[in-house]
């Protein structure tokens, strides 16, 4: 993805945008013409992305109503980490309606981490957390697929639109 960083940061900073979205942190691609011109060009995107400042992180999660979703850096990212775990069995979670998430409670193993540096196509059904080690907000804007495109779809749908 071919992006302006500028017009992400005004995004992510527009303080009339949030009296419009339905939580917080969610945004509809449909109020801003950047955002439309670029999911034209990709028209899997999904209509809402959220704009996160994570001060600490979040906690151990699998997303819901997302399988997947493009996590674009905006502002320090570079002290923070994405990071995956695997489950021994079925995990046990409990839903979280501020940040629509299962959070998960039982005992996962950490798998691999990330620190987010570009726009990154990540699979949301994969136990995952963001630890932000930095004394400063960390903001990106997570932008979630249609809902029923999996990762391997949506893999190859970039692959397509290349
Ligand atoms: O910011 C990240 O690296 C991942 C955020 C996240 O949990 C998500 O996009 O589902
Ligand atoms: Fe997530």
């Amino acid at each position: 993805m071919d992006l302006d960083y500028k017009s992400l940061y005004d995004i992510c900073y527009d303080p009339s945008s949030k009296s419009r979205s339905l939580l917080p942190h969610q945004r509809y691609v449909s109020d801003d013409k950047y955002m439309q011109r670029i999911r034209e060009r990709y028209p899997f995107m999904g209509s809402l992305f959220n704009v996160y400042f994570l001060k600490s992180g979040l906690p151990i999660h699998i997303d819901a109503k997302r399988s997947c979703a493009v996590n674009i850096p905006v502002e320090n990212t570079e002290n923070s980490s994405t990071i995956w775990y695997s489950h021994p069995e079925s995990p046990s979670t409990d839903y979280d309606p501020k940040l629509v998430v299962y959070r998960i409670s039982s005992k996962v193993t950490e798998e691999y981490r990330m620190t987010l540096r570009k726009p990154t196509l990540m699979n949301i059904t994969i136990p995952h957390s963001v630890e932000n080690r930095s004394p400063e907000p960390r903001v990106t804007i997570s932008w979630g697929l249609s809902r029923d495109i999996n990762y391997e779809t949506a893999c190859r749908l970039f692959e397509q639109s290349r």
